[in-house]
Formats: structure tokens, C-alpha cells, sequence
């Protein structure tokens, strides 16, 4: 493929140096930003994330801030997740859906306080739609995309290199809990949280000018651990069923379509913009929905399009990621499958760009 040209448009981050210091060798484009997608190669990375433990330069995921008093009542607008439990300090997993029930985003949701949360986005413009909101409901709240840089710390050996840099504390955050840690006098969240399944934290920067400075500590303090640089790794995401918004699920898909039901609450969620759309679907319940796919045969190219799931001349659904995974000894895959062939072990077959190939529907992911 051809190269993509640098320009101001396609954001650096704080922590680009150090991720081309240590000699990344791709990048994906991701809320207007570099992503890095591979050092060494996909499954050298994936190896060393189950092994050992790896810095991520993730502030692609931006943080919508929303600040005021109707900063909670916005929340609850943009999501079917009844929110009124939920504690500062806490993150929750949120559907975001539009007035039509569809998917704008999956982002993690951060209660700072009652009057400021942040939407840790995946990639979508949801600043647009957020800001739209906020101003044709005329509600009291600043919306805007404060300089914050996620830094996520993945892998079993990630509590030890963690508590180095900012003592043992950080053992006893919960799973998507966060606390306030110090860092070089600088109060920033660290989250136990991560877009893998191998464990590990999230340390939101506050702040460009501390990026290589943590980068580097980090670094330097897990020199004895095997820390290396890496990114999200479409293998283990894949394995461990973690979705990705544009690949796996639209604004064409609603939450219950991708699996993401359990996150709705759609009959308390009073005030969410898609409430009446989704409460109309789900009584109907989906005709179709993501699932785990293995696909046989050798290794599959990367899924840069839909590979249409079909039985003879029935067009069933459609792969939209996909991977070789070392540890299953098999291709592994997430699709949106028919309702009438969604069944554990129901056998499809998908058309990758190298032929028809037998797939396998899963009702669980591996991980
Ligand atoms: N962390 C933060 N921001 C993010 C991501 C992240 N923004 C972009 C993207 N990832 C958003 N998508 C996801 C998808 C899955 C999860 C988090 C963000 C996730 N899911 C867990 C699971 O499915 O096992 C836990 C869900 C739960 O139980 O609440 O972690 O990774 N900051």
C-alpha cells in the first residue's frame, strides 16, 4: 500500500516519539489521529502482550468532557444505560445511539464528578453530535475535547510495573474503577481498564508536556519486566470478543445487534434521544447479531472489507474482522450473522479474497 502523507489534519500525540523510537512498523488513522497497529509483527506483539506487559499509545481515544450542571442529564440523552447508580470513580462500557436506535459510538464513560464526565470515544465524531445536543436542548454545560492523553499499560505484569511508577496503591483499583495518582506533581486518572483481555490499566495524561517523560519511566522501570511498546492487537481483541466501532458495527447496527444488550436499560433510561426507537426494536428483538466465527484453512489475509457469509446462494451475513490466532490453531473472526443460522456451531461459508472457506458460528468468544 502506499504511503499516507503526515500533515497537521492526521494528528501526532504526545507519545509519537517514543512509539518511533521504538520502531513501530504501521499505523492506523483513528479519531483524526496516528494509532500504531504493529511492532514486531502481529503475532510477536500478541505473544509478548500474553506474557509479558506493554505500554499502548492510545490517546487516539479522546475524551468529550462535559462540565456543568446538566453535565449528567446530557449523559443520560446520549446513552440506553441508566446511569442514576453510578458513583464517581467509576467507568461503564456505554452504548451511544442515535434517535434512530443506531450505534454513534461504544466509548467508556468516566464520572469524574456529578457535574463533569468524560466519553472516552472510539472512532467517531461524537463531539459533533454531543455539542449539537447540548446547544439545540439549550442545556447549561460546556462540551469540548479537553488535551487528554490515554496511555494504557496491557499484559500480567502490568499491576508490578504500575506500582513502580506510582506505587502500590494502584493494586487495589477495581476493574473499571479509576483513582487519582501523582505523577511528576501532576494529579492524573489511572484506570484499571484496557481495550484487551490480558489485564492491566489506563493512565488518562493531563497535559502534552509530561507525554515522553511517563513514556520513559514507564520504560526504564520495567526494563526487568520485558516491557516493550505496543498497541492493540487485532488477534487478541478478536479472541476475546472486543468490538471495534466501524469494523464490527455501524450507525446501520443497534446495541442489541452487536451483542451489547446488556449495557440497555432502555425501559429507566428516561431521557436517552434513542429510548423510543429502541424500545420499538427490542420488543421485536434482532433478526440479526454479532458473533464469534472460526474460519478453516490456512491463515486469512486481513479483513479490510465485508466478507459475505452465505449458504449456496443465501446471503447469511458478513465477517468483519478476522485473524490467524496462534494459541486456537485456527482463524478467528467476529461477524453479524442471521438470526435463522446464529446458533451454536451452525456451519456457513464466508467468501475471503482467497475463496469460499467453512465457517463455524459460536455463540462465545475464545478468551
Ligand atoms: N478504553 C478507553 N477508551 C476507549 C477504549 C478503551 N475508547 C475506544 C474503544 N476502546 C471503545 N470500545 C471499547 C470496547 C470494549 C471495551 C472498552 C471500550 C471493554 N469491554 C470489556 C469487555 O467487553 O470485556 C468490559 C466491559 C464491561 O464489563 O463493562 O473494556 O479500551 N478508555
Amino acid at each position: 500500500m502506499p504511503l499516507i502523507s503526515q500533515t497537521r489534519r492526521l494528528r501526532r500525540t504526545p507519545f509519537s516519539d517514543g512509539v518511533e523510537a521504538a520502531g513501530v512498523k504501521a499505523y492506523t488513522v483513528y479519531n483524526r489521529m496516528l494509532l500504531p497497529t504493529v511492532f514486531e509483527s502481529p503475532e510477536a506483539d500478541y505473544h509478548h502482550l500474553k506474557n509479558a506487559v506493554q505500554i499502548w499509545d492510545v490517546a487516539v481515544e479522546r475524551q468529550v468532557e462535559l462540565r456543568g450542571p446538566d453535565a449528567a442529564r446530557l449523559m443520560q440523552m446520549l446513552t440506553p444505560r441508566d446511569l442514576r447508580g453510578m458513583m464517581p470513580g467509576r467507568c461503564f462500557y456505554v452504548p451511544i445511539v442515535d434517535e434512530t436506535g443506531g450505534m454513534l459510538n461504544d466509548p467508556v464513560c468516566l464520572k469524574l464528578a456529578e457535574d463533569r464526565w468524560w466519553i472516552s470515544i472510539a472512532d467517531s465524531d461524537l463531539l459533533l453530535w454531543v455539542k449539537g445536543i447540548a446547544n439545540g436542548y439549550r442545556l447549561d454545560v460546556l462540551v469540548d475535547e479537553p488535551d487528554i492523553s490515554p496511555l494504557a499499560v496491557q499484559g500480567p505484569r502490568s499491576d508490578d510495573l504500575l506500582a513502580r511508577v506510582f506505587g502500590d496503591a494502584v493494586r487495589d483499583i477495581r476493574f473499571f474503577r479509576f483513582g487519582m495518582f501523582d505523577f511528576m506533581g501532576r494529579s492524573m486518572v489511572v484506570a484499571r481498564s484496557g481495550y484487551s483481555k490480558q489485564g492491566g490499566f489506563e493512565i488518562y495524561l493531563d497535559g502534552a508536556d509530561l507525554g515522553m517523560p511517563l513514556w520513559h519511566a514507564l520504560m526504564e522501570a520495567g526494563r526487568d519486566l520485558d516491557v516493550r511498546a505496543g498497541c492493540p492487537n487485532g488477534i487478541e481483541r478478536i479472541e476475546g470478543g472486543l468490538l471495534s466501532y466501524g469494523n464490527d458495527m455501524t450507525d446501520d447496527n443497534t446495541p442489541h445487534e452487536c451483542g451489547l444488550g446488556k449495557f440497555c436499560d432502555t425501559q429507566t433510561a428516561i431521557g436517552c434521544i434513542g429510548r423510543d426507537a429502541l424500545l420499538r426494536v427490542a420488543k421485536e428483538g434482532p433478526v440479526q447479531q454479532i458473533r464469534a466465527i472460526s474460519i478453516a484453512g490456512e491463515r486469512v489475509p486481513s479483513c479490510d472489507r465485508v466478507w459475505p457469509l452465505v449458504s449456496g446462494t443465501k446471503r447469511l451475513g458478513q465477517v468483519t474482522s478476522a485473524a490467524w490466532s496462534p494459541d486456537f490453531n485456527t482463524n478467528v473472526a467476529i461477524g453479524m450473522v442471521r438470526m435463522t443460522h446464529w446458533d451454536e456451531g451452525t456451519t456457513l461459508q464466508v467468501e475471503t479474497p482467497e475463496g469460499l472457506r467453512d465457517a463455524v458460528v459460536h455463540e462465545n468468544f475464545w478468551a
